[in-house]
């Protein structure tokens, strides 16, 4: 009894087996998993970030036949598969999962699926096995013998369900892109929507999302506006404020209904940009959004340019465009994360060939138009370069002995005790880089002296990070 009791408690410690795949294609399955001969044990705690690694690629997640999962009477407290759209459990739910009905296949919206997977004390099953891999949109589609899904352009259309107002067809993954001119944001009306009803949706959904960012470094980033099923024929309109939005149809393998109508326009977007892009690469170029003339909103767009922590940015605008009076209209460069940071510039007019260098490692540029036409624009280029002002060895004033304090020598000795302290109490906060440490000092010697190192130790007064410091100075 007692060693079943110590068994219980090291099992209910187990910590989460968390991986990270970028495989292009493989398979997952849970711990213990053999083709139905064994079951996975209690207390499993297993995740898998699956990262398609490329803005082009959705991560696609196919369940096999061995599928069984402890079912309870409340939605999979006990046992449960979860699959979030994204890089963790705070990002939308897909599906919850548990017992012998197998998963529709899943397909992320954006760049990455993240499953989640845990049993509890008792009454375990075989658990289940899927493949992944990374598709592009054009190979999304999983049903041979269905069409579905396209890249749409147009300003106004209507789309359907595949075999609309009939039923439907099992192990559907359709996907529509709606793409239209910068300034513009899709308008969605749900003329009709019927789909089989589940909780979490886990079975058929319908999923719209708009598209945030495509950077080579984070994949496709995606924010969910509805995950839906059901029936509802109230004419639903959804608003986005996106010129890019992603429309996701997937049924399982069971039960069908007759789908949905939906019917796109256009308005103009509140601003033309995304309210903050964030660009974090070596170097690169930006054109600012071109509205057209019917374009009568305020734009204003801001760049935060994240540079490597010994870095400070480099701005060079080369092209802009806009009205001489910079009240109006204006780029302006600020020396940090935000605009209350100190404002380097600012530009209006037309302007060519400026620079501008940050003494940070981020910069802020806002493009700001008070009344935004088609002949105004901005283009401006980045480039990280090492920041001149700091190094690994951190710089301190040679101590300067005062005129009362005998001069000291220092025996061939390892640990020096001086007769008589030496202090010297000063500011070091401008020979400290910023970044690390923002605090007032005072330098307390004794200094002790080995070969060609100085040492000296800093008392923090008063911190406004947490650390320790430790000062060394060669070649005094
Ligand atoms: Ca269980
Ligand atoms: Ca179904």
């Amino acid at each position: 009894m007692n060693l079943f009791l110590l068994f219980s408690l090291v099992n209910c410690e187990r910590g989460w087996n968390h991986r990270i795949i970028t495989d292009n294609a493989g398979t997952i399955s849970t711990p213990n998993f053999d083709y139905g001969r064994h079951n996975y044990p209690a207390y499993s705690r297993e995740s898998w970030l699956i990262k398609s690694g490329s803005p082009r690629h959705h991560v696609l997640l196919q369940f096999t036949s061995y599928f069984a999962i402890e079912e309870d009477s409340s939605n999979c407290i006990s046992d449960s598969l979860k699959i979030y759209d994204g890089t963790n459990s705070s990002s939308p739910l897909l599906g919850v999962y548990c017992g012998v009905q197998r998963p529709p296949s899943t397909i992320s919206s954006g760049s990455n699926l993240f499953v989640v997977f845990s049993s509890d004390s008792s009454a375990e099953e075989i658990g289940f096995q899927a493949h992944f891999k990374g598709i592009t949109m054009e190979q999304s589609n999983i049903n041979p013998m269905v069409k579905c899904g396209e890249y749409i352009t147009a300003d106004e259309g209507v789309f359907y369900s595949p075999g609309y107002p009939n039923f439907y067809d099992v192990n559907l993954i359709c996907m529509w892109r709606l793409t239209v001119n910068v300034g513009k944001a899709i308008q969605l009306t749900l003329r009709y929507l019927d789909i089989e009803n589940s909780k979490y949706c886990s079975r058929d959904s319908l999923t719209i999302a708009t598209v945030q960012n495509e950077t080579v470094e984070n994949g496709l980033e995606t924010k969910h506006l509805r995950h839906l099923c059901g029936k509802d024929n109230n004419h639903v309109q959804i608003d986005t404020d996106s010129n890019d939005v992603l429309i996701i149809f997937t049924s399982d393998h069971v039960s069908s209904k007759s789908g949905f109508e939906i019917y796109h326009t256009t308005g103009y977007a509140q601003t033309a940009c995304p309210s903050l892009t964030k660009l974090n690469e070596t170097e690169g170029t930006i054109v600012t959004a071109v509205v057209d003339d019917e374009y009568d909103k305020m734009l204003h767009c801001s760049y935060l340019i994240e540079a490597d922590p010994f870095n400070v940015v480099e701005i060079y605008v080369d092209g802009l465009i806009s009205s001489p009076d910079c009240l109006q209209d204006n780029l302006s460069v600020f020396d940090g994360d935000t605009d209350h940071h100190r404002n380097i510039a600012t530009v209006c007019g037309s302007r060519t060939s400026k620079v501008f260098t940050t003494t940070q490692d981020k910069a802020l540029v806002v493009w700001h138009l008070d009344l935004p036409d088609s002949t105004k624009k901005a283009q401006f280029t980045f480039r990280q370069k090492p920041n001149p002002f700091k190094s690994d060895l951190v710089e301190i004033p040679k101590p300067t002995l005062s005129t009362t304090t005998p001069k000291q020598t220092f025996p061939d000795k390892s640990h020096v005790t001086c007769t008589e302290c030496m202090h010297n109490v000063t500011r070091v906060d401008s020979n400290i880089c910023h970044k690390n440490y923002i605090f007032e000092g005072q330098v307390k010697m004794p200094i002790r002296k080995s070969g060609d190192l100085w040492y000296t130790r800093v008392k923090v007064l008063d911190n406004f990070k947490t650390g320790e410091i430790s000062i060394e100075k060669r070649d005094i």
